[in-house]
């Protein structure tokens, strides 16, 4: 099955947004494969974000990633990927919908809470790259309560 790697960010950390982040991807249906708390340095969030490195907000990422900890988490379920990042709404969160995390909990593009593999292949990679263990193998007895 599908999963998707989403990282909340240390403002959703900061402002004791990480239960309610968890429950909306626990009411959805879709099911915890691994999480950790960290403080990720420099060079780890520059390896995360690598493909905006030529981006004029890169440094001002890197610092706001690495100023605290994050929840780092692997989520499984059909079309993970794609609805994760609907959960999760605009990155803009001036463009996302209010019912939308970052609709209903972020202003500013800088501080938006929350990140959320954008494809199937980023989400492998950053798979990888946070948990190198790979993610926990079990099945929720709610799985024939989700799927048909
Ligand atoms: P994320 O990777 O965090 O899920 O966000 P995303 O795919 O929706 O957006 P992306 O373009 O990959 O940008 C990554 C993060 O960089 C910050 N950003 N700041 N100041 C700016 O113009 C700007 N643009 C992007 C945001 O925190 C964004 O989530």
């Amino acid at each position: 099955m599908e999963q998707t790697f989403i990282m909340i960010k240390p403002d959703g950390v900061q402002r004791g947004l990480v239960g309610e982040i968890i429950s909306r991807f626990e009411k959805k249906g879709f099911f915890l494969k691994g999480m950790k708390l960290v403080i990720v340095d420099r060079a780890f969030a520059e390896k995360h974000y690598a493909d905006l490195s030529a981006k004029p907000f890169f440094d001002g990422l890197v610092e706001y990633i690495t100023s605290g900890p994050v929840v780092a988490m692997i989520w499984e379920g059909k079309n993970v990927v794609t609805t994760g990042r609907k959960i999760i709404g605009a990155t803009n969160p001036s463009e996302s919908a209010p019912g939308t995390i970052r609709g209903d909990f972020a202003v500013e593009i800088g501080r938006n809470v929350i990140h959320g593999s954008d494809s199937v292949e980023s989400a492998r990679k950053e798979i990888a790259l946070w948990f190198p263990d790979g993610a926990e193998n079990w099945e929720s007895s709610l799985h024939p309560w989700i799927y048909e």
